[in-house]
């Protein structure tokens, strides 16, 4: 059965969290955190639905950028080949097969530092084609100036995905070839072009709880909270940089999905990748903490994620809807 949902009050959704009170968050007894989560959640979504949504990849490796945790960056040896953007059919091919297993959305990823001017025509005319068949869509393309962030509006997009990935204090231990503030600039623009915004990162990369409620902190304290905050625990991929670093304790994700839902109750927050290495029992206890999205098929971009099939026992298992 569907719970009924209270429509709050927009005043309750806070711009101005501090640093300590976060921290202080994920300091909370787990179990009055994950309450505390999960009462906020209630508030504002049926408590047993998740949204779905399928990745592709549709232009794979070969990135200039180094991202320490990225199997697709040119300056780590992870064996991922370099292909150029894939064809609109090819993808529709894709698109096609996820509406039919059940995706709401389409998430579609380059790994690019920015689109070019040149190729805007053609993911205009894949934003429109793949929206034809009834899906949502998103992209994730890199950095994206005011122009073309307008041009994919246009075009009918209505999500993009650029996460800010760890808090500015950290920032500069993951990445040298962007800054915290061109990714700042590009949220802007999508802003400003009217898309809806998806931001989150990643945990795992050897950052501190502080660095966490860092994270959380500048994306709660936006102007408009990201519509969708995706929380990705670290892929450990051979040849790249964060492969051995010690991995984190699940409690801990956990808690940052918990404290992601009571900063900003009205986003979808997304179990992004990571679910390959988690059990039931701990995908069960970050959908009580509020995640409320994942992505659903086979692959992320380049890595794996649990079959379809697995993912429909574990929501019939849960009573969990997908939306
Ligand atoms: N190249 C574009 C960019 O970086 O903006 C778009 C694609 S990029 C792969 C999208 C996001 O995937 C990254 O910002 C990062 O948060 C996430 N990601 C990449 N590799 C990951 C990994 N090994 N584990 C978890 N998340 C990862
Ligand atoms: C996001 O936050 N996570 C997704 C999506 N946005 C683009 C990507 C996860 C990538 C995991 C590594 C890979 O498959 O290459
Ligand atoms: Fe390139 Fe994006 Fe990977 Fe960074 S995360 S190396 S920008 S594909």
């Amino acid at each position: 059965m569907v719970s009924r949902v209270k429509k709050p009050d927009d005043k309750a959704i806070r711009h101005d969290w501090q640093l300590a009170e976060i921290t202080g968050l994920f300091l909370t007894p787990f179990n009055d955190l994950v309450f505390l989560a999960q009462e906020t959640h209630r508030r504002y979504f049926p408590a047993n639905h998740v949204q779905v949504s399928t990745l592709l990849s549709i232009k794979t490796g070969g990135c200039p950028e180094d991202c320490k945790y990225c199997p697709q960056s040119s300056a780590y040896d992870t064996g991922v080949k370099a292909d150029k953007l894939m064809g609109v059919e090819e993808i529709l091919v894709e698109a096609e097969s996820a509406k039919k297993a059940g995706a709401s959305r389409f998430c579609m990823g380059a790994a690019w530092r920015s689109p070019k001017d040149r190729d805007m025509p053609a993911l205009a005319t894949i934003v429109k084609r793949v929206k034809s068949l009834g899906l949502e869509t998103c992209m994730t393309l890199g950095m994206l100036t005011k122009d073309q962030s307008q041009t994919l509006k246009e075009a009918g997009l209505d999500y993009y995905n650029h996460n800010i990935d760890t808090s500015e204090d950290f920032y500069g231990k993951i990445i040298s070839t962007r800054t915290y503030q061109d990714r700042l600039e590009t949220l802007e623009n999508v802003r400003e072009s009217g898309m809806k915004v998806c931001c989150g990162g990643i945990i795992g990369m050897g950052e501190s709880v502080g660095d966490r409620a860092g994270m959380l902190m500048t994306l709660a304290n936006m102007p408009e909270h990201p519509e969708s905050v995706p929380i990705n625990l670290l892929v450990q991929v051979e040849g790249t940089p964060l492969k051995t670093v010690a991995e984190v304790d699940i409690f801990d994700f956990i808690r940052t999905i918990a404290v992601a839902r009571i900063l900003m109750p009205k986003s979808y927050v997304r179990l992004s990748a990571g679910r390959e290495d988690m059990s039931d029992e701990a995908q069960a206890l970050c959908f009580l903490a509020g995640a409320n999205s994942i992505f659903y098929g086979e692959k992320l971009l380049t890595t794996g994620n649990p079959a379809a099939d697995e993912d429909k026992r574990l929501f019939a298992r849960l009573g969990v809807q997908t939306i």
